[in-house]
């Protein structure tokens, strides 16, 4: 399979966001364990260690396909917040740029008729679909709790369950290969 150099350095690019993206929720997550909120705290790890994984797929798919990884600066993300509600409207605007992002990622792999990566990259499209509709609904339920104590801990217990996927927690150490 032909890969383009346009093509192969885009797929760079977007580890590169899926990596920032990482970076950006570990820093909501350390908001949130700064103001004692476990639940948001938590929700933000998995949410980071979900981009972890997003990068990685791609990681390993680059290989798979003959590509090399090239490993690009990550700048230093957002730190400091007011409240709950600018942490997700910030984390939807992210998740608004990568959906743009994924959508010229297939079109390009359109473009080259590379049929391979148009596969490859139908799971990101689905999962930018999952991911605005969560952070949507999520900031609906920030904002109606609004500053009331007990509203934001009832969000919080909620987040607090959220788990990582055993494919999240594997992807870590996979090499990619019966994916
Ligand atoms: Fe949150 O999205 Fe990755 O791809």
């Amino acid at each position: 399979m032909k890969l383009s150099q346009t093509l192969h350095d885009e797929l760079n690019l977007q580890i590169n966001r899926e990596l920032s993206s990482e970076y950006a929720y570990l820093a909501m997550a350390a908001y949130f364990e700064s103001i004692n909120l476990d639940g948001f705290t938590n929700f933000f790890k998995v949410q980071a260690a979900e981009e972890h994984f997003h990068a990685m797929k791609i990681f390993n798919f680059l290989n798979a396909i003959g590509g090399r990884v090239k490993l690009l600066q990550i700048n230093e993300p957002k730190t400091d917040f007011n409240n709950a509600l600018e942490v997700f409207e910030l984390a939807l605007h992210q998740e608004e740029h990568i959906e743009y992002c994924i959508d010229k990622l297939m079109d390009l792999a359109i473009k080259d008729n590379n049929h391979a990566v148009m596969s490859f990259l139908k799971w990101y499209v689905d999962e930018q679909v999952e991911e605005i509709d969560l952070f949507n609904k999520l900031i609906a339920k920030v904002k109606i709790a609004g500053n009331e104590g007990s509203a934001i801990l009832m969000v919080d217990a909620e987040l607090a369950k959220r788990k990582a996927s055993p494919e999240i927690l594997s992807i870590r150490t996979d090499d990619g290969e019966g994916e």
